[in-house]
C-alpha cells in the first residue's frame, strides 16, 4: 500500500485513492527503466503533500506580491543555498515549474525572435525545447542543430565549432534526452567563449551523478545550468536554473515575471529535501552505482546481440537500436511493459523511421538503483529484456517474466509502497 498512507483520500474519494494504491503496486512490481524517472525518498512525499501547496507566492523572496510569506521566504532561501552549495554556483532559482519553462526562460533571456541558437538535434539525443520544429522554441527562433557521429554516436566537437563560427549563435546548448556519453563541457566552453555565446548546459538527465561526483561538473563552464529535479536527482517534479552572477538577474526575471506566475512552494519545500539528500555520502554512492549498474547492462545486452548506440553508456543511459534484432522500438516496448519492464521507444540518431514509430528503446538505471539492484541483476535483467524482445507476441510467455520479476523485485523495498498490514 502507498506510504505514507492516504485514509484521508481514500475516505473522501476512494475511486482516486485506489488508483493512487494501483499506481503505487505498479511500481513496485516493475523493473522501471525509463531514464527520466526515479523513486523519491518518503521525506520528499511528504513535503510535497504538504500545506505549502496553499499558498500563494509570486516574486523572489523579501519581494513577494502577496503578504503571509514568513514561512515560504526561508523555504526557497533554503533550496537557494542547498543548490548553490551542491553544484558550486553563483545562483539558482527554484522556481520553473519544470525542464521546459526552464529552458523556455533561457530562450526568453537571451534571445528575441527570429534569433539564432545551437543545440543537439532531437533525433539525435537532444530535447523539444532545443529547437524542435514542433515547439516555440523552434517556431519563434533560429535554431541550428549539430549532431552525432554516424559511425561514433558521439557529439562531434569539431562540428559544433564550425557551426558556431559559421552561425554566430546567442546561445549554445549542450545536453538532452538521450546521450549515453559524458558531455564535454570544457571544450563547449571553449568555443562558447570563442564565438561570444552564453553556454547553456540542460543538465536535466545527468544532475544527480555531477551532484554525486559520477560525471564532470558544468559549474565553471557554463554560465546557464538548466535541470529538471526528478530525475537522477531524485527530487519531486520540478526545475532549477543555476547561472552565474552574470546571468542570476535575466534568469530570474524571465521566469517571474517572464513566463510563470507564483512558485509551487510545495515542490519548493520538496526540492530542498531532495538537495539535501542529494549532499549526503550515501548519494555519491547511489550515484556510482547507477553508473556501474548501467554499464554492467550495456556490457550484457551487448553480449546478446543488442546494438548501443556510440557502443555503451559513461552514465545512467543506455540506448538501443532494434532494427538488427527485427522489431520495431514501439512493439517492443509494449511487449516489455507487459513482461514487467517499463521503458520508452525512442529515436535513434539516424532512424529513418518515424518518432511515433522509431527504431529505438531508451533505458536508465536511475530507478532501479534506489530499489537497491547492482552489478548481479543487470545481467538478470538483460536476459529478461533479450527474452521479452524475442516474443514480443507470446503472451504466456511475457507473463512468465513478469511474473520472475515480481518475485525477485519482492525483496528490494521501494520508497513510497509497503505491504498491508
Ligand atoms: N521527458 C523527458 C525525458 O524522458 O527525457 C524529457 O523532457
Amino acid at each position: 500500500m502507498h506510504q505514507p498512507s492516504i485514509p484521508h483520500l481514500s475516505a473522501t474519494d476512494p475511486d482516486l485513492a485506489a488508483l493512487v494504491e494501483a499506481e503505487a503496486t505498479r511500481q513496485h512490481d516493475k523493473v522501471r527503466l525509463i531514464a527520466s524517472e526515479n523513486y523519491v525518498s518518503p521525506a520528499v512525499l511528504e513535503a510535497t503533500g504538504s500545506v505549502l501547496t496553499n499558498k500563494y507566492s509570486e516574486g523572489y523572496p523579501g519581494r513577494r506580491y502577496y503578504e503571509g510569506q514568513q514561512v515560504v521566504d526561508p523555504i526557497e532561501e533554503l533550496a537557494q543555498a542547498r543548490a548553490r552549495q551542491l553544484f558550486g554556483v553563483d545562483h539558482a532559482n527554484v522556481q520553473p515549474y519544470s525542464g521546459s519553462p526552464a529552458n523556455l526562460a533561457v530562450h526568453l533571456a537571451f534571445m528575441r525572435p527570429g534569433d539564432t541558437f545551437l543545440s543537439l538535434e532531437l533525433a539525435h539525443g537532444g530535447h523539444l525545447t532545443h529547437g524542435s520544429p514542433v515547439s516555440i522554441s523552434g517556431k519563434w527562433l533560429r535554431p541550428v542543430h549539430y549532431g552525432v557521429g554516424r559511425e561514433t554516436g558521439r557529439v562531434d566537437m569539431d562540428e559544433v565549432r564550425d557551426l558556431a563560427r559559421k552561425e554566430r549563435p546567442k546561445v549554445i546548448f549542450c545536453g538532452g534526452t538521450a546521450i549515453p556519453r559524458t558531455i564535454d563541457f570544457p571544450a563547449f566552453a571553449e568555443i562558447a567563449r570563442e564565438t561570444g555565446a552564453v553556454l547553456v548546459a540542460d543538465i536535466a538527465h545527468i544532475a544527480g551523478l555531477v551532484a554525486g561526483g559520477a560525471h564532470p561538473s558544468p559549474a565553471g563552464h557554463a554560465g546557464v545550468i538548466t535541470t529538471t529535479t526528478h530525475k537522477t536527482l531524485r527530487g519531486p517534479r520540478g526545475a532549477m536554473i543555476m547561472t552565474t552572477g552574470e546571468h542570476a538577474t535575466a534568469i530570474d526575471k524571465a521566469i517571474f515575471p517572464g513566463l510563470q506566475g507564483g512558485p509551487h512552494n510545495h515542490t519548493t519545500a520538496a526540492i530542498a529535501v531532495a538537495l539535501k539528500e542529494a549532499a549526503r555520502e550515501e548519494f555519491r554512492t547511489y550515484a556510482r552505482q547507477i553508473v556501474a549498474n548501467a554499464q554492467a547492462l550495456a556490457g550484457a545486452l551487448t553480449e546478446r546481440g543488442f546494438d548501443l548506440i556510440s557502443g555503451g553508456t559513461d552514465n545512467h543511459l543506455i540506448l538501443i537500436d532494434l532494427t538488427k534484432k527485427d522489431i520495431g522500438g514501439k512493439p517492443a516496448a509494449k511487449a516489455l511493459d507487459r513482461a514487467g519492464i517499463e521503458l520508452n521507444f525512442n529515436t535513434v540518431p539516424f532512424d529513418p523511421r518515424k518518432p511515433w514509430s522509431p527504431s529505438g528503446i531508451r533505458l536508465g538505471t536511475a530507478a532501479v538503483t534506489t530499489r537497491g539492484l547492482t552489478e548481479e541483476h543487470m545481467t538478470s535483467i538483460a536476459v529478461w529484456v533479450d527474452r521479452a524482445v524475442a516474443a514480443a507476441d507470446d503472451e504466456a510467455a511475457l507473463g512468465t517474466i513478469a511474473a520472475e520479476i515480481r518475485d525477485l523485485l519482492g525483496g528490494f523495498p521501494m520508497p513510497g509502497w509497503g505491504p498491508a498490514r
